[in-house]
């Protein structure tokens, strides 16, 4: 028998620093957060503040970020603690994009000196969460519309309006927010506090259960002119950030898949059904066959793409095609494991079925799989299809 990663030997493609970075970011998740998960996700609730620490003082949050007390590691490596962290859970993944790839990047990217040295080190320690405020209640796959204004009053800023599904939100002591004003959409930081703002976590969720996502109302929030990012100007500021969130989810879609093809090899080969094992079927191996298969390409196509970032020629058509296609076939590998294991496909004493309800969320978030084939029907004709 061999691992499904190892039919591709896609370790081999890696270097000894990114094995082990990999394999630190399992040992945290054993200890951390694997005895735990099935608990939070069932009372939806996550002790966000404690994880970070714990994420922090092992170096993830903003890893690829050089200086400021970020590890400054490549591409592959923080793909593959997204792996590693999407296999304990999509919601743990979340955490980190939001904090490491949209809140603390934007501020990395577009930020001031003094904003990158206030909240930096902080956030890369775990010690403060960032949140990233693009969606609106009736803005999401098109931010262009957003109805969040920021306008000047004397020397201040003064925001108005609400942000929606975000992640984060409530636990946040420093909020990015995206907002329409005379020269355009800019960026702001809005400390946790801040007299008109408001989190209000939104409830009843069936998936990503074990994430804080809340709204956030502002209402009349007057901030001062060094909270505006001077670096970003239009819906390229917070697009960018959005490039290097969807590249870690290409990596830890395969991660969600992976725990979920290993749980039911494992179950398939406990489990008889007419007096013999579930996996020496013909159709059971014809569904692990075709998993593998699906898996392995989903890990070459990231780690590929991981490469071509760390040259530095990584474009976002490329970042829309690895989502698109690895949080597609991390879904259906989910749904497939989950008919594998049968009625106990349906239960949390497995994780199968908590990836495949959280995968739904990835499936939208981030771009949502019809915006990123439309980016690429874009890419191929030369015409835009969204509006
Ligand atoms: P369009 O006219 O095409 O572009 C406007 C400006 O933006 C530039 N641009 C990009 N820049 C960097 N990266 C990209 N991927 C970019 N795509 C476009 C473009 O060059 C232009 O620049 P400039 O200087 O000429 O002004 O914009 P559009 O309004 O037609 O929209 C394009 C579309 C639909 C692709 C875009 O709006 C989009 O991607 N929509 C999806 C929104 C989305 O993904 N939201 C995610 C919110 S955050 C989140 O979900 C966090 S989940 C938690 C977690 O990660 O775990
Ligand atoms: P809509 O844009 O209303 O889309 C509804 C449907 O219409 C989708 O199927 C969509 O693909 C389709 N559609 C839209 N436009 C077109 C078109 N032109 N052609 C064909 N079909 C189209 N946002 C943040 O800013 N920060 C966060 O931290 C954050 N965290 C999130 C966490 C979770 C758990 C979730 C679920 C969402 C989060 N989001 C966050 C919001 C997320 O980015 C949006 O949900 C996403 O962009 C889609 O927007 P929407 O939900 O408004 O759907």
């Amino acid at each position: 028998m061999i691992a499904p990663t190892a039919l591709f030997a896609v370790d081999t493609l890696l270097t000894d620093e990114e094995r082990e970075i990999r394999k630190t970011v399992r040992k945290v998740c054993d200890r951390e957060i694997r005895p735990h998960i099935t608990g939070w996700f069932e009372s939806g609730e996550l002790p966000a503040r404690e994880l970070a620490r714990a994420l922090g003082e092992v170096g993830v949050l903003g890893m690829h970020l050089e200086g400021y007390g970020c590890a400054g590691l490549g591409a592959v490596a923080y793909g593959m603690a997204c792996l590693e962290l999407e296999a304990a859970d999509s919601g743990l993944r979340s955490l980190v994009s939001v904090q490491g790839s949209l809140a603390m990047y934007a501020i990395w990217e577009y930020g001031s000196e003094e904003q990158k040295q206030q909240w930096l080190p902080a956030m890369a320690a775990g010690e403060r969460i960032g949140c990233f405020g693009l969606t609106e209640p009736d803005f999401g796959s098109d931010p262009a519309g957003m109805r969040t204004t920021a306008k000047r009053e004397g020397g201040d800023w003064v925001l108005n309006g609400t942000k929606m599904w975000i992640t984060n939100g409530s636990v946040a002591d420093v909020a990015v927010v995206w907002a329409r004003t005379d020269e355009g959409i800019r960026g702001f930081l809005v400390p946790a506090g801040t007299p008109g703002l408001t989190a209000n976590d939104v409830k009843h969720k069936v998936s990503l259960r074990a994430s804080v996502t809340s709204e956030l109302v502002l209402d009349g929030v007057r901030l001062p002119e060094e909270a505006m990012l001077p670096g970003a100007r239009g819906l390229s500021g917070p697009l960018g950030c959005l490039n290097e969130a969807r590249f870690g989810i290409v990596f830890g879609a395969m991660g969600a898949a992976l725990d979920c093809l290993e749980t039911a090899i494992a179950y398939a080969g406990d489990r008889e059904v007419f007096a013999k094992p579930l996996s020496a079927y013909q159709l059971t191996q014809e569904k692990l066959a075709d998993m593998a298969l699906e898996l392995g390409k989903g890990l070459l196509l990231a780690v590929h793409l991981g490469r071509l970032k760390e040259a530095g020629t990584l474009t976002p058509e490329q970042v829309s095609a690895g989502k698109l296609n690895n949080v597609r076939e991390a879904l259906e590998i989910a749904r497939t494991c989950r008919t594998l294991l049968g009625a106990s496909g349906i239960t949390l004493e497995y994780p199968v079925i908590r990836h495949a309800v959280n995968l739904e969320s990835v499936l939208t978030y981030e771009g949502t799989s019809e915006i990123h084939t439309l980016v690429l029907g874009k890419a191929l004709t030369g015409i835009p299809a969204f509006h």
